[in-house]
């Protein structure tokens, strides 16, 4: 399905007024308003091909309707994002859950959606069908050789189909690790995956880069062999420029300092991606800013300051990805939901007044380094954001379009109302 552009040109003006009223106040409180909605327009973010449909817990899962069905049925909902919020202009995909068949009519699929493919992802954290080596105590960690060259070759294989597509990294996230005490040898089972990674890398093309996702925690409950940041930047240190640390904000032990860990791995030039989602309790995998909005902003601020510093370019030197799981809301209006938070805490980032705030960190001026900080994060920049839509060619919102145009439901029709989508 493609979104006509005079439904939402129509859309938009039937706001435009009240945006207008918005946006020329906050527009009038800040410095350089047109290159903060320029930086917003360059910044995409990846949606991960297994996010299009319903998630749900070892509980339960209950299935929304219309649901993707197939790669191509995913990309057409990436597109319909794209089409309303024009910042979600990229799809991570997993394999095996989404092989492409034919990359030709794949590549142009996306290009008619307006995507490009971001980083792709492996999985040896299931078994497959008819998989030969079971993966229930590790993949790249274990034991048995054997297990360890099959977890290396899908590896490959999925480098292969990257290359294909035009992906210019690999992320490689592995549930391995020991649920008791005594299961493993750490020493062993990170020299032993270490080893899996290296033979990856050596796969790697030139201009590509290989993300190391850490995770504090589960499915394994004693330990994760890469299990927090540190390990993870031993791992990239020891491969090579073309590795890096992926930060997933779920992936952390409670209460984590997480801008601190991303400030530090920027220092070292070694953070590769992010994987935004929020949680309260664990890898809850929720909306993104729906739980700790501040922590998003402080994180936000790190990754500005600290990209400032090295003179990066925001929009192109990381992979910045949505990793959420939706259980109880519709996955589109969800990750439209995800976006503009993200979208929110940059833009609040962009406009913190950094020399103001060196100088109160010079002078141990607590009190002023707060404000600052808090000032910035209550400021009102939903109508910057809006406006940074309006001028790319996206709906000044996106959720009412979807809901008035009745989106959802033309997919149900195509679609059926049991149809389910690949992922976890
Ligand atoms: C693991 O919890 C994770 O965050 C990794 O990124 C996986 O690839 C993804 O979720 C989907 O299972
Ligand atoms: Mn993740």
């Amino acid at each position: 399905m493609l979104v006509e552009k005079n439904k939402i040109a129509s859309h938009n003006d039937s706001l435009l007024s009240a945006h207008k009223r918005k946006f020329d106040f906050s527009a009038s409180e800040i410095k350089n308003v047109d290159t903060v909605i320029q930086k917003i327009i360059d910044f995409n973010i990846a949606i991960p091909s297994w996010a299009l449909g319903t998630g749900g817990t070892r509980f339960g899962r209950f299935s929304g309707t219309g649901e993707p069905r197939s790669l191509e049925e995913k990309m057409e909902d990436v597109g319909l994002l794209h089409a309303l919020n024009q910042s979600s202009g990229a799809i991570s995909l997993h394999i095996p859950w989404d092989i492409p068949e034919n990359y030709a009519a794949i590549k142009k699929l996306a290009s008619d959606y307006g995507l490009q493919f971001d980083a792709v992802n492996s999985n040896t954290f299931q078994d497959q069908p008819n998989q030969a080596l079971s993966y229930k105590f590790g993949s790249l960690q274990h034991v048995n050789k054997s297990v360890r060259k099959q977890a290396i070759d899908h590896n490959i294989e999925v480098i292969k189909h990257g290359v294909e597509l035009g992906s210019k990294a690999l992320t490689v996230w592995l549930s391995d690790g020991s649920t008791f005490p005594g299961q493993l040898n750490f020493r062993k089972a990170f020299q032993n995956t270490l080893e899996s990674l290296e033979e990856i890398y050596g796969a790697l093309p030139n201009d590509w880069k290989m993300f190391v996702e850490y995770k504090c925690c589960e499915p394994n409950f004693y330990s994760m062999t890469v299990g927090d940041w540190g390990q993870s930047l031993l791992y990239a240190n020891k491969l090579g420029n073309k590795a890096a640390t992926l930060v997933d904000l779920g992936h952390h032990l409670p209460n984590a300092n997480i801008e601190q860990i991303v400030a530090l791995l920027l220092m070292e030039g070694k953070l590769g991606g992010f994987h935004f989602n929020d949680s309260k309790y664990g890898d809850d995998d929720l909306t993104v800013g729906s739980m700790k909005p501040y922590q998003l902003f402080l994180i936000f601020n790190e990754l500005v300051e600290g990209m400032d510093a090295r003179g990066m370019n925001h929009a192109k030197d990381l992979g910045w990805m949505i990793d959420a799981s939706h259980n109880v809301k519709d996955p589109l209006e969800d990750l439209l939901q995800s976006v503009e938070a993200i979208q929110i805490a940059y833009a609040q980032a962009l406009l913190v007044d950094r020399k103001a705030l060196v100088l109160a960190q010079d002078n141990n001026d607590v009190a002023t380094a707060q404000e600052i900080l808090q000032d910035t994060f209550r400021t009102d920049v939903r109508s910057i954001v809006a406006e940074a839509r309006l001028r790319s060619g996206g709906a000044l919102n996106p959720i009412q379009f979807f809901r008035s145009e009745k989106i959802r439901e033309q997919l149900t029709k195509d679609r059926g109302s049991k149809s389910v989508a690949t992922g976890l």
